[in-house]
């Protein structure tokens, strides 16, 4: 058992980012937000890599921050949450979003605070059966973060979010599915092998295509129509100067598979 709070691995241009401080349900201590940085800039700087997959070790994806090291001596000061918050979690998910590659976040267990708004980080959000999302916040006092108050209502409608963030109650990973959190639930034993079929499939697939559609996904929520007609025109003229529209094109036209080019 390797003792980083990370595991990476890297195989036929799919990155396995693992969390993997199973005994606290891969909550976030300091260096595991420093060694999961390490990793992102790994998947960043190899070039060979077309898409990431984000898991957990053991029963849990991540439990958010770990409250072990929140403890307060008597009468000591409190801990600055936004200053860890702006060091560390709002990075994490402006990295996770920002990704050169696209993201796929296979949720394997319980994913609560932090954790259940980091699962909703990647680009395409499996989950196994067994895993649940948890907005754990109120039970200790503070509000949704890493970006819970911004996805929840986006992809749940306003009444699901506000019951979800204020009650605190586990949301199963069918739910999910059915509320629209997620992609898709699938068999705990199928996790992985579903997230690498996921991968697989996006990693042969034009990639600046893939993180632009990520980018104007994004715009659309703050745009009127006609400001995000002309983000996608603006964004479908320089594709259409790309290699990889040119070969798309072409391998249409000779009724064959496309080999895109690359990053
Ligand atoms: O602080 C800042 O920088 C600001 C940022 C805040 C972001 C946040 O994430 S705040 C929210 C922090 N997270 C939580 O409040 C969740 C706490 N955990 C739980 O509510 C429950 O553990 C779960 C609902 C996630 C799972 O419940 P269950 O019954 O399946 O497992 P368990 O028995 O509670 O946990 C298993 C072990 O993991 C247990 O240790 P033990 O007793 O076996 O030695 C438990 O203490 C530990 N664990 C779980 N979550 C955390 C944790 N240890 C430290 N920190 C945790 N967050």
């Amino acid at each position: 058992m390797s003792d980083s709070s990370i595991l990476y691995a890297a195989d036929d241009g799919i990155a396995l980012v693992t969390l993997n401080r199973p005994a606290r349900l891969n909550s976030f201590t300091e260096p595991m937000h420093e060694e999961l940085r390490a990793a992102l800039q790994r998947v960043r700087s190899d070039r060979r890599i077309r898409a990431m997959i984000l898991t957990g070790a053991g029963r849990g994806f991540c439990a958010g921050q770990d409250l072990e090291e929140r403890r307060t001596a008597e009468g000591g000061a409190p801990p600055d949450l936004g200053d860890t918050l702006g060091r560390n979690y709002n990075p994490l998910v402006l990295a996770l979003r920002a990704m050169p590659v696209p993201v796929v976040c296979a949720i394997n267990g319980v994913a609560a605070g932090a954790g259940a708004n980091l699962a909703l980080s990647g680009d395409i959000v499996i989950a196994a059966r067994s895993a649940s999302f948890v907005q754990a916040f109120g039970r200790i006092g503070l509000v949704p973060d890493c970006g819970g108050s911004w996805y929840l209502p986006r992809l749940l409608g306003d009444a699901r979010a506000r019951a979800l963030a204020l009650l605190g109650e586990k949301l199963g990973a069918e739910d999910a599915e059915r509320w629209g959190l997620i992609w898709r639930c699938v068999d705990d034993a199928e996790l992985l092998n579903e997230a690498r079929v996921l991968a697989t499939r996006l990693a042969v697939l034009p990639i600046r295509a893939l993180i632009e559609t990520r980018r104007l996904l994004e715009s659309g929520w703050a745009n009127d129509l006609p400001a995000q007609l002309e983000r996608e025109r603006m964004t479908q003229k320089t594709l259409g100067e790309s290699a990889d529209y040119r070969e798309g094109v072409a391998a249409f036209r000779e009724k064959r598979a496309p080999r895109f080019g690359g990053r």
